[in-house]
């Protein structure tokens, strides 16, 4: 048996802190409030909050370009501020997972202000610098993932410095004993402040050795996470979890095992269908494909199902809203939200709602560039058109899977500015906000968060939740999501229709004989002894064995 820690039965939730909620109506989400809102997180029941990047900045992307690891953003308040943030959140049982943005810093660090001025300054071997090519270009072609050449050349040293992100975002150099030790004080700076854990980003690239050709994990990566753990969480009872792109079933263990010594769960993105899309130069997403879908999150289930742990989840600031890209956003987004809900949450592992989610928040529409904040949308809106690709093109496929899909404000109430602000917000409301909001439906018994408030209450609560085994079933149906777990003789049984239409199951395909409704999208009671049984547009139940 796995040993239980406080996050195998909690739910994370992240917020997006500039787009959450604006106590002071600058425009600007910020940390008090977040506060005037731990009620709300509270009465849904979560167990953590993923805070993504708070710290000073000069916000190129939004915070993950950091200035000064110890300060707060003074648009997002100040260090009292959130000191206040944590204790007021253990006052309801709530940690504070910090974004840990350590792959690179901001080009506006001191650090990268003194690398830039001399080759003797001790910082200079903080960052990662090569000769110019004998043609006085860049010393490879590598391209940056925000567009252009991952090498920008600074006069001053004759050298050009990798970023792997933007410009803005020079990339740390790890092979460096002086950087680790100074981000690992940074790290127990504010452990001792009493945070809960990190999330971090992009993780697998610090293990980066370019004159080997890895740009990612390199045979680096283990040694570097494992001194982390030794000089910072060792002992703590915090949560780590990495966000890579590159991780694989083959790997995950390497990572997450139990006795490596590195991090808790990783988030991976193999279940997020992506392929190259050539107007936008940049990953994208491909046609949703439920059974490879399914079988990619059995497959996840299974390699960590003794060792290791899942984090589970299909949104976040970067990538479009779930119900959009995964369910239905018109006629039968609130049954769609649920249902993909109910999937998410009854699998094995931490599930992490992205704020909005738990409302069923859409992608928004938006008719002009000027509209786009994103420095990734923005910066491949000028690559692609003035390679020849019109700006309709581009805006099509920005607004299927933008990251400012994400990043529109918190929809509180059907009010002006939707509750986010009484100033003018950084970046447009959705205009959904009219019928779509917390305020109208968190009071609606079939609505969207009273069906996440029962999920995260189910992991709570259920020990064959947090821990029974899973079991995908009907594996090839086109339309129904169906699995099993158990545990000690308790079995439960999730059956989702994930379809516009009205599909048909035979009963013995998956129900138990004999079981007991608990959860599901739709009022009315299901007749469990029929063995044909009927799952209308995005319906889905969770019935327990009797
Ligand atoms: O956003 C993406 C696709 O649109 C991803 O490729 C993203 O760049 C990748 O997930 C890494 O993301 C993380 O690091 C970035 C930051 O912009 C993202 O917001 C963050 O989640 C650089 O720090
Ligand atoms: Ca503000």
């Amino acid at each position: 048996m796995p040993t239980e820690k406080w996050w195998h039965g909690a739910t994370g939730y992240q917020i997006y802190p500039r787009s959450f909620c604006d106590s002071n109506g600058d425009g600007i989400g910020d940390i008090p409030g977040i506060i005037s809102k731990f009620d709300y997180l509270a009465d849904l029941g979560i167990g953590f909050i993923w805070l993504s990047p708070v710290y000073a900045s000069p916000m190129a992307d939004n915070g993950y370009d950091i200035a000064d690891y110890r300060a707060i953003a003074p648009e997002f308040g100040t260090l009292e501020d959130f000191d206040h943030l944590v204790s007021e959140a253990a006052a309801r049982g709530i940690g504070i997972v910090m974004d840990l943005v350590v792959n690179h810093s901001s080009s506006q660090h001191r650090w990268f202000k003194a690398a830039r001025s001399s080759r003797l300054a001790a910082e200079h071997d903080y960052y990662i610098w090569r000769d110019p090519a004998p043609d006085g270009g860049p010393p490879n072609d590598r391209a940056a993932f925000f567009g252009g050449p991952a090498w920008t050349y600074v006069p001053e040293v004759g050298r050009y410095y990798l970023h792997l992100f933007s410009p803005e975002q020079p990339d740390l150099n790890w092979a460096n004993p002086k950087l680790r030790r100074e981000i690992f004080e940074m790290m127990n700076w504010w452990l001792d402040r009493g945070i809960a854990g990190f999330r971090m980003d992009v993780i697998d690239l610090i293990g980066k050795d370019i004159d080997a050709g890895h740009y990612d994990g390199g045979p680096h990566i283990h040694r570097y996470l494992r001194e982390m753990r030794q000089e910072t969480l060792a002992g703590r009872d915090a949560v780590t979890v990495g966000e890579s792109w590159n991780v694989t079933l083959d790997t995950a263990l390497d990572f997450c095992g139990r006795d490596r010594g590195e991090l808790d769960m990783m988030f991976q993105f193999h279940h997020v269908p992506e392929g190259w899309d050539p107007v936008q130069g940049k990953r994208c997403p491909k046609r949703f494909d439920l059974v490879a879908f399914k079988r990619v999150l059995w497959d996840w289930q299974e390699k960590l199902a003794d060792d290791g742990w899942n984090a589970l989840f299909l949104s976040n600031h970067d990538l479009p809203r779930q119900v959009s890209r995964y369910g239905d956003d018109g006629r039968y987004r609130v049954e769609a939200a649920k249902t993909l809900a109910t999937v998410m949450h009854l699998m094995k592992g931490t599930p992490f709602v992205y704020q909005g989610e738990e409302i069923g928040m859409t992608n928004t529409t938006f008719t002009r560039i000027d509209q786009f904040r994103d420095i990734e949308t923005l910066r491949h809106y000028a690559e692609q058109t003035a390679q020849g690709v019109t700006s309709e093109a581009f805006l099509a496929v920005a607004n299927a899977f933008g990251r400012d899909n994400a990043r529109t404000p918190m929809q509180w109430t059907g009010g002006r500015n939707a509750g986010f602000t009484t100033g003018t917000p950084w970046i447009e409301v959705n205009p959904s906000h009219e019928h779509l909001n917390v305020a109208s439906d968190r009071r609606d018994p079939n609505g969207v968060f009273v069906h996440y408030r029962r999920l995260i209450a189910l992991r709570r609560e259920m020990p064959t939740i947090r821990d029974g085994r899973y079991q995908l079933l009907l594996p090839d149906h086109p339309a129904i999501f169906s699995f099993a777990r158990d545990q000690n003789g308790d079995r439960w049984v999730v059956v989702a229709n994930l379809s516009s239409g009205t599909v048909e199951f035979d009963a013995r395909a998956c129900l138990p004989e004999s079981g007991e409704v608990l959860l599901s999208t739709h009022l009315g009671v299901r007749d469990l002894s029929l063995q044909t049984q009927h799952l209308r547009a995005y319906e889905s139940f969770v019935v327990r064995e009797l």
